[in-house]
């Protein structure tokens, strides 16, 4: 996985992993080689304890152009593309967000298609001033997928997201930063940089209580009022009973910064 020659670079660093899309020359879109990279690379994430964080990002000048359209001929052949989604995106989606680690993203050129879906699956988009965000699905007749029917929606309004997938819009960075698709924006001298540093403090963060925070702001996208109250009891019990918490506490009262993260000896 850590070949310059696949499609996805993986690589642990201090305390997070960083994944590389790697087909710069289709902008980083999905085959299935991709697919089963991206998925395996999650997965050797998830399961590696000096891992507590991840950071996806995208080699050349794009991020991800959704699906290879190179893989594709329906002139001569009827695709049945609920399968593609069955089998790779939405089981993807779904990794993402039951990801018990902070993800981030750093979107750093172009993402179009299922790479916005990719994208606004982590916890934390951050992208590069000059990313353009095309919609795309439209223009070949298709409808949007890797949930961003869902995620468009829940972030920009029915209005907006109905006009942004029937125009097939390109947004620019400062755009979607200001609909809220973004975290924050950076110059591309310093994006990956930016994107690392952040890695980096959330994988010295309370892991406990982050793991806890994602499932509470996930989940609250269905739960009532009452049901979202319920498990925020829930959830800061167990966060109570961390040693995350006594550090934290401690830290405070003894007027010095709190180290959540001691690596073993
Ligand atoms: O099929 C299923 O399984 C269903 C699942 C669907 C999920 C989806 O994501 S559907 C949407 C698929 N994606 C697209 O329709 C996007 C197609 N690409 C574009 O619209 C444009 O390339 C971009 C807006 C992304 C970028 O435009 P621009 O002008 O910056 O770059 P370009 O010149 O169009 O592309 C540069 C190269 O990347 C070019 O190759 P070349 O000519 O230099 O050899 C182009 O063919 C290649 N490329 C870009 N997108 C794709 C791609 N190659 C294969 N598949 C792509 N999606």
């Amino acid at each position: 996985m850590g070949s310059e020659n696949q499609a996805i670079i993986y690589e642990v660093k201090e305390g997070y992993a960083v994944v590389t899309l790697n087909r710069p020359k289709q902008l980083n879109s999905f085959n299935v080689e991709m697919h089963q990279l991206l998925r395996q690379a999650l997965e050797s994430a998830r399961a590696d304890d000096d891992v507590r964080a991840v950071l996806i990002t995208g080699s050349g000048r794009g991020f991800c152009a959704g699906q290879d359209l190179g893989d594709r001929d329906p002139t001569k052949h009827d695709y049945d593309l609920s399968e593609t989604l069955t089998n790779y995106y939405n089981p993807l989606v779904e990794v993402l967000e039951a990801f018990p680690k902070p993800t981030i993203c750093a979107i750093n050129g172009v993402a179009a298609g299922a790479g916005i879906g990719l994208a606004l699956a982590c916890d934390i988009v951050l992208a590069v001033d000059n990313a353009k965000f095309a919609m795309a699905f439209g223009k070949i007749g298709l409808v949007p997928d890797s949930g961003l029917t869902w995620r468009l929606v829940k972030l920009l309004g029915v209005s907006r997201a109905k006009a942004l997938a029937l125009t097939n819009a390109t947004l620019t960075a400062e755009e979607a930063a200001d609909y809220g698709l973004v975290w924050r924006l950076y110059d591309a001298s310093c994006l990956l940089e930016k994107a690392e540093a952040l890695a980096k403090e959330l994988a010295h963060g309370p892991q406990v209580g982050m793991r806890l925070t994602i499932e509470a702001l996930n989940q609250a996208q269905s739960n009532t009022l009452s049901q979202q109250l319920a498990l925020e009891a829930e959830s800061q019990r167990e966060a109570g009973y961390s040693a995350d918490y006594k550090e934290g506490v401690t830290a405070f009262l003894e007027k010095r910064p709190a180290v959540f993260y001691k690596k073993k000896s």
